[in-house]
């Protein structure tokens, strides 16, 4: 039998964790986390476990296919990969003809590979690449922006040594990050504590110190007394503040009302637990992290959560510190070349973005813009017609409220393109599905991670495709290639990396050992001396001039958030431990664990509902209902109704993904319930009913 071990990187999610991939003959017969990578210490979440379901799974878009029928109507023709990115290519250059490159909208799901495809926009030439980040973390980079002027990732987490971890609206052991989650069973071990946060206790909050069950909404105002009572004691780190801070008097006046005894009516906490929990903060610091949050497209004011967050980081003095929020180092940090970039290949275009950010909306990062904004422009034309929509690695008819909404404005498109390696909602209804292999079949541009210590770490196929798939930089080489940008068309993976390490002394051999080149032998934390703020003081900014100049407060005086009406549920949602967002609901492995997803209801609102544990029930809201089981405990806000997100497909391709509820669908007009300031979609602004079924 012949043997093989490859080293790879996971991609059941976006985490993209290092793993070892053990193969027999051509098939997968193991795959692990990879042991050399000390974060990783061999482990995987479930899901990394269930990535040979997916390579196995019959029911993926086996081949390229054309449309033949109405968008959604499910008839497909079966073409040659030659055939489909002629078609492809023939339409985006008669849309580029006929309106400019600018037409040309593309949008992925972010992460470590995005430099490929900005490189494939900035080859034809059009400013409008979009990530999916409206839904998920833009509040929270748009406050690190606005805080700090560094974007949320130019800070890491040093869970690993922190004495006090905050977990507001981060639910760290469910919604997995395998390095993460060891970290902070490290940092537990040696007796660091945790606090969290939440509107219901999830395993995260089984594992805690400190469980705040807080009413939906309400974390500003928690916030807000967290600064009131640190700096009414003194409780921050005044000499840092006195270097770093940048308009702590403003703060101070603007906090004074919002006490804890204020916060306890707001937010059901008790002023006297507040107050205890501040001064272990203290105690703690600087070894504390605050965590700004992940998915925090939730409310229209979740920014100042995050906001506030990272203020109350910077008063215990952790922002730069070891155990808190270090600065991250790349490869210059370390006297290392940087990998060289793919976009860097082309100009940047000098044209304005179709969804207005950098120039109409000038708070608003032009790096991945918003997705939900370039809608608009496709809506309305406004500021210039968007005819082709590439959408990569992302399901928005799934991933984003008001399904019916999203596809009448997709009618103005002359072509809409999935590239995928499952069937999703949105590549049901495109005019072309372009398979990509999956993780286990393909290999992907090198990547760096940055950190304390920072690696480059490589994707390298372990199998070869099943069906007639292809991998990324094959897919977007052959379009750019027929499009006259052969610079992105590599020969073989071995190319594509040969270009990325030239310059470095680094060679693709030098990742067979363990699929990762480490850049440093120990961590960096940069002393006070080195910290420098991007902002234009060159300090945290309690005060954020590009906001104040849109209209937009850097301090939001609190308002009370509606309370549901009569009879009614604030929807919640979240992730478990299962499964990843839309795309794991059909796995064969993960699907037979949990084929659907359960609400859960607060004790005395489902007696009122004459409902007991485990009834069957009716959910409804905006105009859309579906079955689900009640799942009844004493532990969730009596205002919510929280379920997991992704459940709930239409996809006929599929047979196991239709089960469940689909959270999402009870958003109607939710694409414009947005958080004005950091521009999210503010997702759990709805209202629902349940009943017994
Ligand atoms: N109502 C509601 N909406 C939400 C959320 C929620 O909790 N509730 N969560 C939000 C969050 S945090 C996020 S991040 C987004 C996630 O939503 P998306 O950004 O759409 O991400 P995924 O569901 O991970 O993947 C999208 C599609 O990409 C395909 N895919 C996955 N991995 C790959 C890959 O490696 N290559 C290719 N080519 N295709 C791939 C899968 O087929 C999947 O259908 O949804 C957001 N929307
Ligand atoms: N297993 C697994 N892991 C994942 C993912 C996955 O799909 N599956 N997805 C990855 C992605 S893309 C992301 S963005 C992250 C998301 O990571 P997180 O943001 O940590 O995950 P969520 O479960 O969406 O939300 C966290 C918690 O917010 C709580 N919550 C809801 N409303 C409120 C509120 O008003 N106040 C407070 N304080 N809490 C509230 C929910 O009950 C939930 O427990 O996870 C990543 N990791
Ligand atoms: S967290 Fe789990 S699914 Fe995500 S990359 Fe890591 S092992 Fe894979
Ligand atoms: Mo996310």
């Amino acid at each position: 039998m012949a043997k093989k071990t490859v080293y790879s990187v996971c991609g059941m999610c976006s985490v993209r964790c290092p793993i070892m991939v053990e193969t027999e003959d051509g098939n997968v017969s193991f795959i692990q986390g990879n042991p050399h990578d000390p974060g990783m210490a061999g482990g995987l979440c479930p899901r990394g476990g269930a990535g040979y379901a997916l390579l196995m799974d019959e029911e993926r878009p086996q081949a390229p296919m054309i449309r033949q029928g109405a968008r959604g109507e499910g008839k497909w023709k079966t073409v040659t990969w030659d055939e489909a990115l002629d078609y492809v290519a023939d339409k985006l250059r008669a849309i580029m003809a006929e309106h400019g490159p600018r037409a040309v909208l593309w949008s992925d799901r972010g992460g470590p590979f995005a430099d490929l495809h900005q490189a494939f926009m900035r080859a034809i030439g059009s400013p409008n690449y979009c990530n999916h980040d409206a839904a998920c973390a833009r509040n929270v980079q748009h406050a690190a922006k606005s805080v700090m002027g560094k974007g949320r990732k130019e800070v890491g987490y040093d869970y690993k040594n922190c004495k006090h971890l905050v977990l507001q609206t981060r639910n760290i052991f469910e919604a997995i990050n395998v390095k993460e989650v060891n970290g902070v069973l490290d940092s537990k071990a040696a007796g660091g504590k945790v606090t969290c946060i939440d509107i219901r206790a999830n395993i995260t909050a089984t594992k805690a110190d400190n469980f705040f069950m807080i009413r939906p909404g309400t974390d500003y105002a928690f916030n807000l007394a967290v600064i009131n009572t640190l700096l009414a004691n003194g409780w921050y780190d005044k000499d840092y503040a006195e270097r770093f801070i940048e308009g702590l008097d403003t703060l101070e006046a603007f906090v004074a009302p919002y006490t804890p005894e204020w916060a306890e009516q707001e937010t059901g906490i008790s002023a006297e637990a507040i107050v205890k929990f501040c001064k272990e903060l203290k105690s703690a610091a600087p070894a504390v992290i605050w965590h700004p949050g992940w998915m925090t497209a939730r409310y229209t004011t979740s920014f100042y959560v995050s906001r506030t967050a990272y203020l109350i980081n910077a008063l215990l003095g952790s922002i730069g510190a070891k155990g808190g929020l270090p600065f991250v180092n790349g490869p210059g940090d370390f006297g290392k070349k940087g990998l060289k970039s793919f976009a860097a290949l082309f100009p940047k275009p000098e044209e304005k973005r179709a969804d207005g950010a950098g120039w109409k909306l000038k708070h608003i990062d032009a790096g991945p813009g918003l997705i939900n904004k370039a809608y608009e422009a496709i809506e309305s034309g406004d500021p210039y017609p968007v005819k082709a929509y590439i959408v990569h690695r992302h399901d928005p008819l799934h991933a984003m409220p008001d399904q019916a909404r999203m596809k009448k404005i997709w009618e103005n498109l002359d072509l809409l393109v999935a590239t995928t390696f499952s069937w999703s909602d949105t590549a049901w209804h495109a005019d072309v599905v372009l398979p990509m292999s999956t993780y286990l079949e393909r290999d992907s541009p090198i990547a760096t991670k940055k950190g304390v210590k920072a690696y480059f770490f490589r994707r390298d196929r372990a199998v070869e495709p099943r069906y007639d798939t292809r991998a990324e930089w094959e897919i977007l080489g052959g379009l750019a290639k027929r499009l006259g940008r052969p610079e992105l068309a590599f020969e073989t993976a071995q190319d594509m990396w040969n270009f990325q390490l030239d310059g470095t002394g680094y060679t693709p051999a030098d990742f067979d050992a363990t699929g990762e080149i480490w850049l440093a032998d120990k961590p960096k934390y940069r002393t006070w001396d080195e910290l420098k703020f991007g902002t234009p003081s060159g300090k945290i900014e309690v005060v954020c001039q590009k906001l104040e100049d849109m209209g937009l407060p850097s301090l939001l005086p609190y308002q009370s958030p509606a309370a549901p009406p009569e009879g009614q549920f604030r929807i919640a949602f979240g992730r478990c431990a299962l499964h990843t967002q839309g795309h794991t609901v059909n796995n064969t492995m993960l699907n037979e664990q949990m084929p659907v997803n359960p609400v859960w209801i607060n004790t005395a609102r489902a007696k009122a509902l004459g409902l007991a544990d485990g009834d069957a029930i009716t959910v409804s809201g905006g105009g859309y209902s579906a079955q689900s089981v009640a799942l009844v405990t004493d532990f969730i806000h009596p205002e919510a109704a929280f379920m997991v997100h992704g459940f709930g497909h239409r996809i006929p391709a599929e047979s196991r993904s239709s089960r469940g509820i689909a959270d999402q669908e009870m958003m109607t007009g939710g694409l414009d319930k947005v958080d004005p300031a950091g521009g999210a979609i503010a997702m759990q602004e709805h209202f629902i009913t349940i009943a017994k079924a």
